[in-house]
């Protein structure tokens, strides 16, 4: 029986220059694996902690000196298992002990070492041998604010979403689009340097209308050149602009009710195809109604709404809130909990898109997960090597798809 003979964490470096941690299992068996953790800026209240309140370092030196020895023998086959036991170690509600990043480092290293001792990819040992695999439609941010610029939009991202025949095709038109807002930037400010945000979306000094325009000529002429289709998306991240009564933006400020309409006719307008987090994470009554009213048209994603929780999900599911839901696998600590809050989703017809952090490593197991779990949409950025190391996996992903039919 194979089974871990070595389980180590490590401090590392993510992409906006803090410290992460990354995890490496060793196997009897000879099978080594190695996962590291993302980190957001505009994380949500109800995520797990993503370190112990005495912060990473004693995370990382408590998991090494004392977990450690409590996962090793612990059988290569077995990820439920290996997932109870981090809870166990933990023995809270939120990682507050373990540290929710050292939990899915571990987890998703786990996942890795899993795959490589059944001789499989990740993404087929986590689909099955047989399954028919789909590639999924990249989501690339291309103009930001929020909390990842300083002084962009008040709405977080403005992507686009396209959908092409061959991944790397609908990669590429991601970045067409990315390259056309930028000449569009130039033309607008022609004496402005311009700045990529921290998941190389461009800042400018724009506010969320104007960005929209731009995003949206962006794409048709995108689009029309390409011949593949391209929508808007929009992740508003509005917690982070709510002050408990109106959502305060750079030229309004707008109440829940104001705020609903307010998203449901820029969905109209510009044809957006997905609306993220577009009313705060407790306002399960407003997605709700917004969902009521656009739903049938627009995907409403919950992401600090539901932080990949299961119970949030339920709860939203309860109430028709939402109709699609943001998968980020450290906002939930374990692989497991992340597959069964995937299930529940599907389950109930709420759509999935899984995603990056807006703090990211090489680690490239989202591309995986993606595929693996027939998720049909990935938000991973345009370009930056963290950003990349995503979308280059998944375009290895579908060589092997196509060299297996
Ligand atoms: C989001 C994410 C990723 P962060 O809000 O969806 O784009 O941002 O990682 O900062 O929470
Ligand atoms: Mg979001």
């Amino acid at each position: 029986m194979p089974e871990i003979s070595n389980i180590i964490a490590r401090k590392i470096i993510d992409s906006r220059g803090n410290p992460t941690v990354e995890v490496d299992i060793k196997g009897n068996n000879g099978s080594f694996a190695r996962a590291a953790a993302p980190s957001g800026a505009s994380k949500g209240t109800f995520e797990v902690k993503d370190y112990p309140s005495d912060g990473i370092e004693s995370g990382i030196l408590k998991f090494n000196k004392e977990s450690a020895r409590k996962l090793i023998g612990i059988s290569l086959l077995d990820q439920k298992g290996f997932d109870s036991s981090l809870h166990e170690i933990d023995k809270s509600e939120d990682f507050a002990n373990l540290g929710g990043n050292i939990a899915i480092a571990s987890s998703l290293a786990f996942a890795k070492a899993s795959a490589k001792s059944n001789n499989l990819e990740l993404y087929r040992n986590l689909g099955g041998d047989n399954r028919k695999f789909i590639m999924p439609s990249p989501l690339g941010n291309v103009i930001g604010g929020g909390k990842h610029a300083i002084n962009g939009t008040t709405m977080q991202e403005f992507l686009a979403l396209s959908s092409a025949n061959r991944y790397i095709d609908s990669a590429f038109g991601n970045i067409a689009v990315h390259k056309k807002v930028s000449e569009l930037l130039k033309e607008k400010f022609p004496n402005l340097p311009l700045g990529l945000g921290d998941e190389k979306a461009w800042v400018a000094p724009l506010n969320d209308m104007q960005a929209l325009e731009i995003l949206s000529n962006a794409i048709s002429y995108c689009s029309n050149e390409i011949g593949i289709s391209i929508r808007p998306a929009v992740d508003l991240a509005a917690s982070e602009f709510f002050d408990g009564n109106s959502y305060n933006y750079k030229d309004r400020s707008l109440s829940s009710d104001e705020q609903i309409d307010f998203v449901a006719q820029l969905a109209d307008k510009f044809n957006i195809m997905i609306l993220e987090d577009p009313l705060d994470e407790g306002d399960f009554e407003g997605f709700a109604k917004l969902t009521k009213k656009i739903g049938n048209k627009t995907l409403i994603v919950g992401d600090d709404l539901f932080v990949t929780n299961k119970k949030r999900l339920e709860n939203g599911i309860n109430r028709g809130a939402a109709n699609a839901i943001l998968i980020k696998p450290n906002q939930i600590g374990t692989l497991t909990d992340m597959i069964e809050t995937v299930n529940m989703a599907f389950k109930h017809n709420y759509e999935c898109v899984i995603s990056h952090r807006s703090g990211e490593t090489e680690d490239a197991s989202i591309a995986h997960l993606a595929v693996g779990l027939g998720i049909k949409y990935i938000k991973t950025g345009t370009i930056g090597g963290e950003r990349t190391a995503k979308h280059n996996e998944l375009i290895r992903i579908e060589e092997l798809i196509n060299s297996s039919k």
